[in-house]
């Protein structure tokens, strides 16, 4: 079969969506950091949509280490193939992203990019882990990225090391400063981005670039679509719909989200056009989803897996887990959010339809990944709050006890975690006993992982001992809270 590329686009079949515009007009007008699946299934889609009525937002994708999406697109000139997975699938042939770099190894051509003109903005979708934070927010200037790029910052490794090189390039070459716009699952994530970068800068003896990145446009952003990975069966799917082969296809719902704080001038017409939500004030949507759609998702991975299943529409067929999650999300979690335009009773109905679409297979052990970085934003800023407000935090307990045993059990059976902190992980892991007051005090000792103050906490640590032991014991009983 022949592969999806510029010269065979005519070939692919009906009613296959493909580029309503001229990919050889296009001009490369972002970079985006961490082109993995959900970005090309999310902003991706977006910036497509945004190149029909103007060719200055091609994509130049960026992944800081591995060639992987290089190496499966370059082939293909880019293109790929993102799958609608509804009653009614869909397929669209997306042509944003013109150009694919490994930092790594390509890193002048990266920043060739960065320093041009025509590029106006940098996304990313990094992850948690890819912003060095430490728990509460800031930069690690011990993480060992950061120390690295410390010592050679013209050829930096980390996305805060890139960003802020760029920010110096351009003022050097009298370039206008990007506009950096955060795609990550974290709260408030463009300020604590821009924060970051700032910190980097005056670390790195450069304070008129981290006066200058300060001042620059570090939009906070709500991103939202549910995008399995990529799987044997999206890649024959594809193949048989367009009779081309796709390397790497992605697959999502129908449901596409992006709320972006309004920083962004004259261009946002081009972003609001392609159906993006431009707001005053994105903590509201951020948190919400934060809290509500990614707590209920990882509470539901580490729970669902103990239990034994394989995806979330799996394990909202439980009956009592997805009851318990409904509790958590309705009872627990409203009184942490502030009050704005979401209709949040609604917006929870909609989750748990999504969460139940059976045409999606979200594999629960994905979302289990990186638990030590997601954790923060989704059970703990939650559980923190609800006990500033005297309120029970039994519910969102049993997320963060399901996750020590998620990587108890990981441990002991040698399966691989998914995690930058793994090998840490396993260490703490090692040394539990089964006794659970000893083994929830080896967990929350992990200040890369749970703030000091709330570790401290009596009525938390009892509720999450309390909810190991009735996961281990008794999980009736604790989908029962
Ligand atoms: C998921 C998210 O893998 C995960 O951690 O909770 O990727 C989730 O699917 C997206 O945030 C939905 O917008």
């Amino acid at each position: 079969m022949r592969r999806l590329s510029d010269a065979t686009l005519g070939e692919v079949r009906t009613p296959v969506r493909t580029p309503a515009y001229d990919r050889s007009a296009v001009q490369v007008g972002v970079v985006h950091f961490g082109p993995g699946a959900f970005h090309r299934a999310h902003q991706a889609c977006y910036f497509d949509d945004m190149l029909a009525h103007d060719p200055r937002f091609a994509i130049c994708a960026v992944s800081l280490r591995t060639p992987d999406v290089r190496d499966a697109l370059q082939p293909q000139d880019g293109l790929y193939t993102v799958m609608e997975r509804e009653a009614e699938p869909t397929f669209r042939v997306v042509g944003s992203i013109r150009e694919v770099l490994t930092a790594s190894d390509e890193s002048e051509a990266v920043f060739a990019r960065l320093v041009s003109p025509g590029v106006r903005f940098v996304t990313s979708t990094v992850t948690e882990k890819g912003y060095c934070l430490t728990t509460t927010g800031d930069l690690d200037l011990d993480h060992a990225d950061i120390r690295r790029d410390l010592a050679s910052p013209s050829r930096p490794v980390s996305f805060v090391g890139c960003v802020v090189e760029a920010a110096r390039r351009r003022r050097e070459a009298g370039i206008a400063p990007l506009t950096v716009i955060s795609c990550d699952n974290l709260s408030n994530n463009g300020a604590k981005l821009q924060a970051a970068c700032v910190a980097y800068a005056r670390a790195r003896g450069e304070p008129a670039v981290a006066d200058l990145i300060g001042e620059a446009a570090f939009p906070n952003t709500m991103v939202d679509s549910i995008t399995p990975a990529t799987d044997q069966a999206l890649r024959d799917d594809v193949a048989q719909a367009l009779g081309l082969e796709d390397a790497w296809p992605v697959q999502r719902e129908r449901f596409l989200q992006w709320v972006v704080e309004d920083r962004l001038g004259a261009e946002g017409d081009a972003f609001t056009r392609a159906g993006v939500t431009l707001a005053r004030d994105v903590a509201a949507f951020e948190k919400a989803k934060l809290r509500l759609l990614n707590g209920a998702h990882s509470t539901l991975a580490y729970v669902g897996l103990r239990l034994g299943y394989d995806t979330v529409s799996q394990a909202m067929g439980d009956e009592r887990l997805a009851a318990f999650v409904e509790r958590m999300m309705r009872q627990d979690v409203p009184p942490t959010l502030r009050a704005s335009e979401l209709d949040v009773p609604r917006y929870i109905g909609d989750v748990l339809a999504r969460f139940r679409n059976p045409a999606i297979g979200h594999k629960l052990s994905q979302i289990a990944w990186d638990g030590s970085q997601k954790l923060r934003f989704r059970l703990l800023e939650t559980t923190a709050e609800l006990l500033d407000q005297t309120r029970p935090v039994d519910r969102p307990a049993v997320g963060v006890a399901a996750w020590i045993g998620f990587v108890v059990r990981q441990t002991q059976a040698a399966a691989p975690i998914t995690d930058p902190l793994a090998a840490e992980l396993g260490e703490v892991a090692r040394r539990c006993t089964g006794a659970a007051e000893q083994d929830v005090h080896e967990f929350l000792a992990l200040n890369a992982v749970f703030p000091s103050a709330l570790a401290a906490q009596p009525t938390f640590r009892e509720a999450v001992t309390r909810a190991y032991a009735l996961l281990r014991d008794s999980p009736d009983t604790a989908l029962a809270l």
